[in-house]
């Protein structure tokens, strides 16, 4: 299985869950800029919508979408536990966080990272991300994960969007749980392999 991946984006939580789960996928780096991937390719062959995550499994279409890849890769080995099994109602519990996270959080984060978006959008997302972040807080009181005991795929979306917050400077300071949590993931082996990987640790 192929992984196309861009260090330290949302392709990071399909990384850290490949990791988790013991699976062996090779990575190709892309640049998002030039739409190229590290072998010289033209990435949009690939994905026409020129984003990662993207994986090439055996299907002939690409898997992506960064909420349903690592359901995708969670589900290849369904004994790490990092998507309950169809049928057990946990499985929407993890489903729902994995929703919320892509477009509550990783949207409302993206516009910081593009330079033409407008101060009162970034002040906007900012009032929405504190209200979001307010809620994921109060939840992880009952942690130390999103559905409690155990790490999800979900962990791993939320902490690599979570780590944006530095880049664009975001205050995490007010929520102490969550600040609790985002050392515990860094803490992980498999996250700090797939941050070796990617070029960051
Ligand atoms: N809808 C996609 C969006 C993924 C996405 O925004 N990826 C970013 C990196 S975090 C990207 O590749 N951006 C480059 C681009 O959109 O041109 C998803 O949910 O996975």
């Amino acid at each position: 299985m192929k992984l196309y991946y861009a260090p330290g984006a949302c392709s990071l939580a399909s990384h850290i869950v490949a990791n988790e789960a013991g699976i062996d996928i090779d990575l190709v780096k892309v640049d998002l800029a030039s739409k190229k991937t590290e072998n010289g390719d033209d990435f949009l062959e690939v994905n026409p919508n020129g984003y990662v995550p993207t994986l090439v499994a055996n299907a002939a279409e690409p898997v992506t979408e960064a909420s349903v890849v690592v359901q995708y890769l969670a589900d290849q080995k369904p004994e790490a536990g990092l998507m309950p099994r169809s049928g057990d109602p946990a499985r929407y519990r993890v489903q729902q966080w994995l929703a919320f996270i892509s477009t509550e959080l990783h949207k409302t984060f993206s516009p910081f990272f593009k330079p033409a978006t407008p101060d009162e959008t970034k002040a906007a997302n900012r009032a929405l991300l504190s209200k979001r972040l307010g809620y994921v807080n109060a939840k992880l009181a009952d942690g130390p994960y999103l559905t409690g005991s155990s790490f999800t795929a979900a962990d791993a979306y939320l902490w690599t969007i979570l780590g944006w917050a530095k880049v664009v400077n975001f205050d995490l300071s007010a929520f102490p749980n969550i600040q609790r949590f985002m050392a515990m993931v860094a803490s992980r082996p498999a996250v700090q392999k797939a941050l070796r990987e990617e070029g960051l640790a």
